[in-house]
């Protein structure tokens, strides 16, 4: 393979002029950083000699695909390349079949989102799936349709253009370490087809898989332990990091990377604006290391950036790897070879949640510091509470050192509602003998809200509605894009019923949504009605404040009173903004405000500021001078 070479130009010849032109265009400098990436990955191998001609004609086959108002987008994205990063963007993340009950469901649910003020749908995972245990969809059997039971693909692009219509991009996961043992990629191997068996990662004994196993560290202890699976049909091991049923492509396969770009390139001719690269850290394996953000990760993710480029510059790459912060700031790539556009900010979640039960501010404060604003240009973070996933604390234990262990067991045994004095409902996940893996449970479930409801504890209410504002209100005061997941603006709970029929815990926060109460939200006397206001407040001033741009600075201001977190974002042209949130249950007196703000308003009350703080408070002061 040339590592300098040119665009095969022959490969657009079908195309028509403007598009080649446009084609080619984008293709400078973006095919060289990618052929360069191939190269490193695969140049060594004699069944890669045409793969950059190979990967052309895919190309050059979806730009003929590319429907007219997706090429139309694209070019609209080309001329704002920060159009994610603006303070009106509000994503929302919801499983199809628990917000409606199919994508024509879905789709006749929209002025809800529109009135919530949500520009971002992430929608999981809507494919065929292994039958049985999914792991929630994860264990995906045809990457390129649509679930029978959620629709077609037909319904998938016209709810890709309602959303359109009204301003909502779209999110899809592309689920790129593993498929389904259903599927036919699996199935053919199973039936002893040797192509496809080299598509996944097989050993005919232990030797190997035992000595991965010394330095790999599961995802899945309690449930899933171990990494690799006896396959009968194969008569071979086979890597599983995730469920048994999950089976990790071999992305050593140059054959892997053409079949999953072409996944890439249907998740964007479909109409998908964000594609979520699920489990994104584990791709690239290597003897003696955890398995996880090896830098062959990073060139694989910078080689789909610059071709999905090429097609489709309008459509965005979301990092999903939840692992140390330091970790993650390596997937946005660098400015000449860019990676991915948005990565989920799991520590940034984690230390909030953290903050919240001990009033420790420093993890947030450190984070913030040392994270925001990521330094590409034009990238940014998923900032998040919740998920459909656990809070996973380990990405912290690089933060809190020696002690780390002990405090995140903690905290999660907090969370779990194991201590004196806590508000919250919520259950341990994965952890075994004490450690802290992870924590289940929805937003208000573990602010204290569900408990407070159960008591009727009016006192435990407010402060809980207070927690779930100051949650909020620091996420939406912080650069990002900040993504909201269904039901916790109107501070949806726990649904223990689905936990108990499901195997795995985290099916305690995917409740399905409450339809038929949801009108609570207009009534300010509800916890849905309180919640939803708070939101709805913070998100329109969100929207009003161009300091709160994600590409605007963050700076930890330190203050005196204990467990405040002041954050100020100066932009270069207009007022800067002074966020200050108190995570403890006790008031606070703020009397070392930076000079700028000694007279100040806070825009979420319209009122003076007059340095005191309830428990739980968070203002967003701009300064009266
Ligand atoms: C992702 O999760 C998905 O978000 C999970 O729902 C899936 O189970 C998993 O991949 C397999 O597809 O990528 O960094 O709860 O945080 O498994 C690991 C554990 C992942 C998840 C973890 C995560």
């Amino acid at each position: 393979m040339n590592p300098d070479g040119p665009f095969p130009v022959e490969a657009l010849a079908a195309l028509p002029e403007d598009r080649r032109t446009t084609v080619l265009r984008r293709a400078d400098p973006r095919w060289r950083r990618a052929v360069s990436a191939m190269s490193t990955l695969y140049g060594a191998r004699a069944d890669a000699e045409d793969l950059p001609l190979r990967v052309a004609m895919r190309l050059a086959d979806a730009v003929s695909e590319r429907r007219d108002d997706l090429w139309h987008l694209d070019a609209e994205r080309e001329r704002t390349p920060d159009w994610f990063l603006k303070p009106d963007m509000l994503g929302y993340s919801t499983y199809v079949d628990r917000f409606a009950d199919d994508l024509r469901g879905l789709t006749d649910r929209l002025d809800y989102l529109t009135e919530l003020g949500v520009t971002y749908l992430h929608l999981l995972p809507l494919y065929p799936t292994q039958p049985g245990d999914s792991d929630g969809g994860f264990a995906v059997a045809n990457h390129r349709a649509v679930h029978p039971r959620l629709g077609s693909e037909a319904d998938l692009v016209a709810l890709s253009k309602a959303l359109r219509a009204r301003g909502i991009s779209l999110g899809l996961d592309f689920v790129l370490n593993h498929t389904a043992e259903a599927h036919p990629w699996a199935q053919a191997a199973q039936q002893g087809n040797q192509r496809f068996r080299s598509f996944y990662l097989t050993f005919e004994d232990r030797s190997l898989p035992d000595q991965y196993e010394t330095t790999l560290t599961e995802v899945f202890p309690s449930t899933a332990p171990g990494h690799f699976t006896w396959n009968e049909a194969l008569q071979r091991y086979v890597w599983t990091t995730f469920y048994p049923f999950q089976w990790d492509l071999d992305w050593t396969n140059p054959q892997v990377f053409e079949a999953m770009l072409d996944t890439a390139l249907w998740l964007a001719n479909v109409g998908g604006e964000v594609l979520r690269l699920d489990s994104a850290a584990f791709l690239w394996k290597r003897l003696g290391t955890d398995g996880r953000n090896q830098p062959e990760v990073h060139l694989v993710l910078q080689a789909f950036r610059a071709l999905l480029g090429i097609v489709a510059p309008g459509v965005l790459l979301k990092a999903e790897a939840i692992v140390a912060a330091r970790e993650v700031v390596p997937y946005f790539g660098r400015q000449h070879a860019p990676g991915c556009d948005l990565a989920y900010h799991n520590t940034l979640m984690a230390s909030l949640w953290y903050g919240l039960a001990t009033g420790d501010p420093t993890l947030v404060e450190r984070t913030i510091s040392q994270t925001m604003p990521p330094s590409v240009p034009s990238t940014t973070w998923a900032t998040y509470l919740r998920c459909h996933d656990d809070i996973g604390w380990w990405p912290l234990i690089v933060e809190l050192g020696a002690e780390a262990d002990a405090r995140l067991a903690e905290v999660a045994a907090f969370y779990a509602g194991e201590r004196p004095g806590s508000f919250a409902w919520g259950r341990s996940f994965q952890s075994q003998e004490g450690d802290a893996h992870g924590t289940n449970g929805m937003l208000a479930s573990l602010v204290g809200l569900q408990r407070a409801l159960e008591i009727t504890h009016p006192t435990e209410r407010a402060l809980a509605v207070a927690r779930i504002r100051l949650l909020h209100g620091l996420l939406l005061g912080l650069p990002g894009l900040p993504v909201l997941y269904m039901g916790d603006e109107i501070g949806l709970g726990n649904d223990p019923a689905e936990a108990a029929r499901q195997a795995d815990g985290r099916w305690l926060h995917r409740p399905r949504f409450p339809w038929s109460h949801v009108h609570r939200r207009l009534d300010p006397a509800t916890p849905e009605g309180q919640v939803w206001s708070t939101l709805r407040t913070l998100i329109s001033h969100r929207r009003a404040q161009p300091a709160l741009h994600s590409e605007v600075a963050a700076a930890v201001v330190p203050m005196a009173a204990p467990s405040v977190v002041a954050i100020r974002r100066s932009p270069n042209a207009g007022a800067p903004l002074l966020i200050l949130g108190n995570l403890s249950s006790e008031e606070r007196t703020i009397d070392d405000l930076p000079d700028r703000f000694a007279t100040s308003t806070d825009v979420l009350s319209g009122v003076p500021f007059d340095g005191w703080l309830p428990p739980y408070h968070i203002v967003w002061l701009t300064s009266d001078d």
